[in-house]
């Protein structure tokens, strides 16, 4: 599969100075063979990217946090990992780099900053997956009905989606598309992800509990206290970011 035309990116940037040391250096980017539409502003993460998606033609989109880099080579890669899911699975919607599998187990590879060496896949890629993490999704337009504009806030987007898929009859999938996730601690699970996780309660009810990478989405309450409970005691002040995007690829041996 060639790139030329295939592929763009949308990515929601309120913090002009993380997409610039991140994002908007990946190369791919700062060389222009990915174009990166950017919105700001958002109210959600669904209403954004729905508002990035009506502005594209492209049929393969990848939606992705500011704070990702994309390392050298990642455009020509992820033409080649969709050009094998094609084949393999033509019926798939929505693929990422990271994510849970249907029986739970962890499938993707990600350099996380937080906890500083890469989070590795345990099992074979692509895998199918009951959800998938946000840091970057790659949907295939002409069978992706688009994100919920009533999930509130800037999380679950990825679990929804995948499970949207699904439920159409779709599948959905993690690739081995290795990227940095320059990541920083903290971000409380209250608030808007709270927000977020009682909506996808209520509307998954019949499919729980859906095992995702932050936290298993499950009517039991316990699931997110004991996470919010762990992050709490972690106290970590939200900073600046924890490195350099590049060295954070180097060192991952992405570049
Ligand atoms: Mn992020």
């Amino acid at each position: 599969m060639t790139t030329s035309g295939q592929f763009c990116a949308i990515a929601a940037v309120n913090d002009d100075a993380i997409a610039a040391a991140c994002l908007r250096r990946s190369p791919d980017i700062a060389e222009g063979s990915l174009s990166l539409h950017e919105i700001g502003g958002a109210e959600s993460m669904g209403a954004a990217y729905n508002r990035g998606l009506a502005g594209t033609d492209a049929p393969y989109v990848v939606l992705l946090h500011q704070d990702v880099y994309l390392p050298e080579g990642w455009l020509a890669r992820a033409a080649k990992e969709i050009g094998r899911l094609e084949s393999a699975h033509p019926d798939w919607a929505v693929a990422g780099v990271y994510g849970l599998t249907t029986d739970g187990r962890h499938a993707g590879r990600v350099w996380d900053a937080v906890f500083g060496h890469e989070l590795t896949s345990s099992v074979r890629l692509p895998a199918e997956v009951q959800s998938l993490d946000e840091l970057l999704l790659i949907v295939r337009r002409d069978r992706f009905a688009g994100f919920d504009p009533n999930l509130p806030s800037f999380h679950l987007y990825g679990t929804d989606a995948v499970q949207s898929a699904l439920q159409s009859g779709y599948g959905a999938f993690a690739l081995d598309l290795p990227v940095v996730h320059n990541n920083r601690p903290i971000e409380s699970l209250g608030g808007g992800y709270a927000d977020a996780y009682r909506y996808m309660q209520a509307k998954w009810a019949d499919r729980l509990p859906i095992a995702t990478s932050v936290c298993t989405l499950s009517r039991n309450p316990w699931h997110l206290a004991r996470v919010r409970l762990r992050r709490w005691r972690a106290k970590v002040e939200r900073g600046g970011l924890l490195g350099d995007a590049r060295d954070f690829a180097r060192k991952a041996g992405y570049e």
